[in-house]
């Protein structure tokens, strides 16, 4: 212990270039994630829709925001446990308080750490599509994004003496080569072997989203081109239990407004014009996938009802239960051509597990906005 204490390879310049990597890692977590929550909050959109600042294009904003957002959440494990250990005697300093400033101190850095162990954790499960705790991840996840960044913000006006004394490589004998004779490692060596470990987590998970990458994504529970029409499935027909439901010959899509109902059958669907555009599949769990679809505009289908294109809707699914049932799609996004009711993906018939017979693809949103197995479209406002 005192020994690894004096150690120069657990010099405060190994923190500090620790620290900036992890803080660049996290600052990019916190704006990509604070536009993910945004582009879920369905009173925001609709706010942002009216002041005309929802963006929709490129279509793949959100495919790109939100896996670089999971992308780096995983490049910063090795990061933050690396400096953790750079730190860790430190941690078991005794006496525990000494004073107000370092009472100060050493909370904010406790909360930090606790905060973003929690934080990688819950994030890392949720890219494996498991939720195993009884608080909602998204609201958690959102308001202990803030508890770092607030914590990170206190630990770095703390320490800013120590950071900016350490901010440039320092002379020797401290010098980036230094080894410890006694260990055997330097600096340099330490900080090569975190940068290669976030570098490889990067490599073997980041093919989700990035076509670059599909080949050697090994880590990652989603795989590019594998599943039912060469994309993978979120939630299944199963899960959801709607396979009766959706295939039952007798199955309308009901669009209402103004208090009037109309119902298209699948054939009326299929005899309205069709568009086809290339979106995106964008998982908030991190793996996206670019495909082709095939359906009636959204905007069309209001002008059939005799609303206005830019109109705020309300979509439902045959799911009888479940988050995902009901999504509100904000004006701009009903109004923009590219978003459609979707009949058909990669050029047939849409599969039972991506939403058969008709589905919600816009661009541009998260895919749990991407609503299957439309039952009903009501015009809101
Ligand atoms: N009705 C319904 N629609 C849904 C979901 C759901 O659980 N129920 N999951 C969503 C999620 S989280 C995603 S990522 C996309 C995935 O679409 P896919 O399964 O066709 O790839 O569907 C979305 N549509
Ligand atoms: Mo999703």
């Amino acid at each position: 212990m005192e020994r690894a204490v004096r150690s120069p390879v657990r010099h405060p310049r190994l923190t500090v270039v620790l620290g900036r990597w992890l803080g660049a890692a996290f600052l990019t977590c916190f704006a990509t994630g604070v536009f993910s929550h945004v582009l879920q909050d369905a009173s925001a959109t609709t706010a942002l829709s009216s002041a005309g600042l929802l963006p929709t294009r490129p279509v793949s904003l959100y495919r790109i925001t939100q896996g670089v957002h999971v992308t780096a959440g995983i490049a910063a494990i090795p990061l933050l446990l690396g400096k953790l250990w750079s730190v860790y005697p430190r941690l078991l300093e005794w006496p525990p308080v000494r004073s107000m400033p370092h009472a100060l101190e050493r909370a904010s850095i406790a909360l930090f750490v606790s905060a973003s162990l929690v934080q990688v954790t819950i994030g890392l499960i949720n890219t494996y599509q498991w939720y195993p705790w009884p608080f909602p991840f998204r609201q958690t996840h959102y308001w202990l994004a803030w508890v770092i960044i607030g914590s990170l913000v206190l630990h770095v006006a703390i320490k800013l003496p120590v950071i900016l004394d350490h901010w440039r490589r320092p002379l020797r004998p401290h010098g980036r080569g230094a080894a410890d004779p006694r260990v055997g490692v330097s600096r340099r060596g330490v900080l090569a072997a975190i940068g290669l470990g976030s570098a490889a987590l990067v490599t073997t998970t980041a093919g989700q989203s990035l076509p670059a990458l599909a080949g050697v994504n090994v880590l990652a529970p989603r795989r590019m081109g594998v599943g039912p029409q060469g994309v993978p499935v979120n939630r299944t027909s199963a899960q959801a239990a709607v396979g009766e439901l959706a295939r039952d010959p007798g199955w309308a899509l009901t669009v209402t407004h103004d208090g009037r109902s109309r119902s298209f059958t699948l054939e009326a669907l299929r005899a309205l014009p069709q568009r086809e555009h290339d979106l995106p599949i964008a998982c908030v769990e991190g793996w996206s996938q670019n495909a082709h679809w095939r359906g009636v505009p959204v905007r069309e289908l209001l002008t059939l009802v005799g609303a206005p294109a830019a109109s705020t809707l309300r979509f439902t699914s045959l799911e009888p239960q479940g988050s995902y049932r009901e999504m509100t799609m904000p004006a701009a996004c009903a109004a923009d051509e590219q978003t459609l009711v979707a009949l058909e993906l990669n050029g047939a018939v849409l599969d039972l597990e991506h939403g058969y017979p008709a589905r919600v693809i816009a661009p541009g949103r998260p895919g749990v906005l991407q609503t299957k197995w439309l039952s009903s479209v009501e015009v809101i406002v």
